[in-house]
């Protein structure tokens, strides 16, 4: 078993304390999964330790300087005693792919991840093209610029959180084995179309409600199609498909 490295580059680093709980936290007890916060400012060279700068041809708002970001990427790189390895570079934007079930699982099979977290309106565009670049950057796996949705966070450690646990529950031995079955054959085809419709467990009265009578028939049968069906109400009710 070969332990998933996760390093952070974030202005906030104790916004990544939730770590330490639930299945991420044990996961990192166990080795499973071996996660590093830094802090930007370390990376900062005047005074002030400032990381930000007024955008290039006006406009509101501030950015991220490269400088500090350079610095710190390279500094993460160069940390890592197997030289062999690549890190692949995650950032968050608003503006990047769609985050997906399918990202979770090609990004749970990477043995090194990075993000950087930006804040203001974002990091200057030419770290993703440098670090993106393997002419410049042979010895980094590439970015990807990802977003959890078409709303506006107040930057990128809520997304980097979001996709840590998306990914960490998908290693082997985070997650029951049930659960994982659940989802290597059904998640993965069914989740890009289909939502799972309602489930339900004791009592089976309760405020005067109702377990639907088919989920105690013991017909396995009868169950999966009602299952589907009700897939089905709930897709069509979300306006998805
Ligand atoms: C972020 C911001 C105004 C960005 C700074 C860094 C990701 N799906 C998703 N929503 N929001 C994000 C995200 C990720 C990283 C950062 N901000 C705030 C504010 C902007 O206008 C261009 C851009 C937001």
């Amino acid at each position: 078993m070969t332990t998933t490295r996760i390093d952070v580059i974030t202005i906030f680093p104790d916004y990544f304390a939730p770590l330490q709980l639930s299945l991420v936290g044990k996961a990192m007890t166990e080795g499973i999964i071996d996660i590093r916060v830094h802090d930007l400012r370390d990376h900062t060279t005047d005074r002030h330790r400032s990381v930000d700068d007024t955008p290039y041809g006006g406009g509101p708002g501030m950015l991220m300087s490269p400088e500090p970001w350079g610095m710190a990427l390279d500094a993460v790189r160069s940390a890592q005693q197997a030289p062999n390895q690549r890190p692949l570079l995650i950032i968050p934007t608003p503006s990047g792919e769609p985050l997906t079930q399918e990202l979770a699982h090609r990004w749970a099979e990477t043995d090194w991840l990075v993000f950087a977290c930006g804040r203001y309106e974002g990091i200057d565009a030419r770290v993703a093209q440098y670090y993106g670049d393997a002419k410049v950057c042979p010895d980094w796996a590439g970015v990807r610029e990802v977003s959890l949705g078409n709303y506006v966070l107040a930057g990128g450690e809520v997304a980097a959180l979001v996709i840590i646990e998306a990914v960490s529950r998908l290693l082997p031995g985070v997650v029951s084995n049930a659960d994982s079955i659940t989802d290597d054959s059904f998640a993965l085809g069914a989740m890009a179309d289909l939502v799972e419709g309602p489930s339900f467990t004791r009592p089976r009265t309760w405020r005067g409600l109702e377990v639907p009578e088919v989920l105690v028939s013991g017909n396995h049968e009868r169950i999966a199609a009602w299952r589907a069906e009700q897939a089905q109400i709930r897709t069509q009710s979300r306006h998805l498909r």
